[in-house]
C-alpha cells in the first residue's frame, strides 16, 4: 500500500465560524460554506478540511465537543451538513472532518455522568485522581488538574478547564471513538484531521504526550477495513524522525500524513512575542523544509505543506516587511511552499493575502488562550506590553471573518460579527483582489493548476541553495523534465544559477528574465524550465 494517490489533493481549511454567515446572526455557518463552494472550486481546490462543526459550548470554538453526532446549533442542522457534503461531492471536493479524540467538553453527557461518582457506566471515561499525579500545566494556563466538587477528585484537562481528557485506557472510550468515526464515514466523509493525536496515550510520570499505547490506539482506530480508504492527517508536534515514521509510514497502517510544526517553532521566540521578535527567519524555515523534504522522500512518506492554520498568526504578517509588497510576498510564500513535494493545505484568506489585524484592546479578542494569557500575566508585563504580544501572537489573527467584498463587515455578515473584522477588510477582500491587476487569488489559481503536473506530484526534490543565503533554490525533476524554483526572501540580490535556463514558467514579476546571472527583485520568485 502507498498513499501517493492523495498527492493531487489541494486542501483548503475552513474555520466555519468565520467563513460566511448565511442567516444574519454574525456567525459563519454550514449554509454559508455551501454558498461559497464555487470560490474554492475556481481556485483549484479539491478537498476541504473543516474545523469542528459539532455541538459545543464554544469555550474553544468547537474543540470542546458536547455531542460528536450532531451539528452545532449556530452552524445549522444535520440536513444543512448533508446539503453541504452533497454539493462538495458534486463539485469534486472531498470533505475532511476534524476529529477531536483527546478531550470532550465537560458539558458532554459522558463527563456529566462520570463526575457523579465511581460506579456509573462512564466513571472511567476520564482520568480521576484523589491527588494530581504530576504537575502538568494546561495549554491555556494554570494546572492541568482541576478539582471537581461533585466527584471530589481531580480530572485532567490538557487545554481549557472545560476540556476534560478522555481516558483512552478504557476500551469503552476507544469503542465509542470508533463508532463516531464510522458514523461520519457512513455519511460519506473522505477523511479526518485528528486533533492532538499524540496526546491520547498518557504516561503520568513523563510529559503529556507520546504515551506507551499511542500507536496501538491509532491502529485500532485507523488500521481497520472500514477506514483504510480515508485520508488522515494527525496534528502531531513531533520532530523526531523515528516517531514520524512510526506515525505515518504506509506499512504501519496508522496515519496518511502529519502536521509538523518545526517550520514555525524554530523560527520564533515564543507563542506571544514583541514586535521585534515577531518576524520569521526564512533561512531557518528553509532548513526545516529541506530536512523534511529529503527525509520524506527517502522514507516514502507524504509531507503536509502549510504555512497557516487557525492556531497561528498569519504567516504573511510574520514575513512581510513593507505592506506595499504584499502581493509579492504572498505569492513568494505560496510558490516556495506549494511547489515542494507533498500535500498543500491553504488556510482561508491566504489566497487573497489576509494579514493580522493589530487590535490593542482585549475586547477585540475572543480566543481563550490569549485572554487567559493576559489575565494570568505570569511574567508581570505591563498591559501595553501584553496587548502588543497578544496582537502579534493571538490565534484570533487567523480567526477574523473572511473578507469577501466591500460591503459592510467585509461582506461576511449583515449583522455584527462574533469577532471584529480585519481593520483593512475594505481594502483586502476577495472582490478587490480578484479585480486587481496583481491578484493573489489569480496567482494561487495559476500555481495550483501548475502543480497538477506529474512532475510536481511525483517528481524528486533536490535542494540547490548551496551556501547562498536569503533565498531558497530547489529543483524538481521527473525523468527528463526539470524545473528550478528560485525564491528571493526579501531584499534585491544578485543570484547566479549553476544551471542553464530554457524559459520562465511562472513568476510573480511580469518581466522576469531567463538569465542564469541576474538581479532578483524583492520577494521575487521565478520558476524556470532547465536542461
Ligand atoms: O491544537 C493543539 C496544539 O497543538 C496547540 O499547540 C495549539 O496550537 C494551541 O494553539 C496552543 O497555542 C489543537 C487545535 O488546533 C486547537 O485549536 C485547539 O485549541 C486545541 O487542539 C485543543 O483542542
Ligand atoms: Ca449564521
Amino acid at each position: 500500500m502507498n498513499y501517493d494517490h492523495f498527492l493531487n489533493w489541494n486542501i483548503y481549511q475552513i474555520y466555519p465560524r468565520s467563513f460566511f454567515d448565511s442567516n444574519k446572526d454574525g456567525i459563519g455557518d454550514l449554509n454559508g460554506i455551501t454558498a461559497k463552494l464555487e470560490h474554492l472550486k475556481e481556485l483549484g481546490i479539491n478537498a476541504v478540511w473543516l474545523s469542528p462543526c459539532f455541538k459545543s459550548p464554544n469555550d474553544d470554538n468547537g474543540y470542546d465537543i458536547s455531542d460528536y453526532y450532531d451539528i452545532m446549533d449556530e452552524f445549522g442542522t444535520m440536513e444543512d451538513w448533508k446539503k453541504m457534503i452533497d454539493k462538495m461531492h458534486l463539485l469534486g471536493i472531498r470533505l475532511i472532518m476534524d476529529l477531536v479524540p483527546n478531550h470532550t467538553s465537560t458539558a458532554h453527557r459522558y463527563f456529566q455522568s462520570s463526575r457523579q461518582g465511581k460506579d456509573n457506566p462512564y466513571s472511567d471515561y476520564y482520568y480521576w485522581f484523589d491527588t494530581p499525579p504530576n504537575d502538568w500545566k494546561a495549554a491555556f494556563g494554570g494546572s492541568a488538574w482541576q478539582y471537581d466538587d461533585l466527584r471530589k477528585q481531580y480530572y485532567l484537562h490538557s487545554y481549557a478547564i472545560s476540556q476534560a481528557d478522555l481516558n483512552w485506557n478504557n476500551p469503552m472510550v476507544r469503542t465509542e471513538m470508533k463508532k463516531i468515526i464510522d458514523f461520519w464515514v457512513n455519511l460519506g466523509v473522505d477523511g479526518f484531521r485528528i486533533d492532538v493525536i499524540d496526546q491520547i496515550s498518557k504516561d503520568f510520570s513523563g510529559n503529556n504526550g507520546f504515551g506507551p499505547h499511542l500507536h496501538s490506539y491509532i491502529r485500532e482506530m485507523f488500521g481497520r477495513e472500514e477506514t483504510k480508504h480515508l485520508f488522515t492527517v494527525g496534528e502531531c508536534g513531533v520532530d523526531d524522525e523515528e516517531e514520524v515514521i512510526n506515525h505515518a509510514h504506509p506499512k504501519r497502517k496508522e496515519l496518511v500524513t502529519l502536521f509538523q510544526f518545526d517550520h514555525f517553532d524554530k523560527a520564533r521566540t515564543g507563542k506571544f512575542a514583541f514586535d521585534k521578535d515577531r518576524k520569521y527567519d526564512l533561512n531557518r524555515t528553509r532548513e526545516t523544509l529541506i530536512k523534511w523534504q529529503e527525509f520524506s522522500q527517502k522514507e516514502g512518506l507524504l509531507y503536509s505543506i502549510f504555512t497557516d492554520n487557525h492556531d497561528q498568526p498569519r504567516f504573511l504578517s510574520r514575513t512581510l516587511d513593507q505592506s506595499a509588497l504584499r502581493y509579492e510576498c504572498a505569492t513568494m510564500l505560496a510558490t516556495m511552499f506549494y511547489l515542494l513535494k507533498g500535500i498543500p493545505f491553504i488556510y482561508q484568506g491566504q489566497e487573497i493575502g489576509v494579514l493580522n489585524s493589530t487590535y490593542y484592546d482585549l475586547d477585540s479578542y475572543r480566543d481563550i488562550e490569549g485572554i487567559n494569557y493576559f489575565h494570568d500575566n505570569e511574567m508581570h508585563f505591563s498591559s501595553i506590553e501584553l496587548m502588543e504580544m497578544i496582537a502579534n501572537g493571538s490565534r484570533d489573527n487567523a480567526r477574523r471573518p473572511m473578507p469577501w467584498s466591500n460591503n459592510r463587515n467585509g461582506g461576511f455578515s449583515e449583522a455584527t460579527p462574533w469577532i471584529p473584522v480585519n481593520l483593512d477588510c475594505e481594502h483586502i477582500n476577495v472582490e478587490n483582489d480578484r479585480k486587481a491587476e496583481k491578484s493573489i487569488y489569480s496567482y494561487y489559481q495559476k500555481l495550483l493548476a501548475f502543480r497538477k503536473k506529474r512532475l510536481f506530484i511525483e517528481g524528486t526534490f533536490i535542494n540547490r541553495t548551496g551556501a547562498r543565503s536569503n533565498c531558497f533554490i530547489y529543483e524538481r525533476h521527473l525523468n527528463d523534465e526539470r524545473v528550478l524554483v528560485v525564491v528571493n526572501f526579501d531584499k534585491p540580490q544578485i543570484i547566479h544559477l549553476d544551471n542553464s535556463i530554457k524559459e520562465v514558467l511562472i513568476s510573480n514579476y511580469l518581466d522576469a528574465l531567463h538569465q542564469s546571472h541576474r538581479l532578483y527583485q524583492p520577494y521575487e520568485t521565478t520558476v524556470y524550465k532547465i536542461n
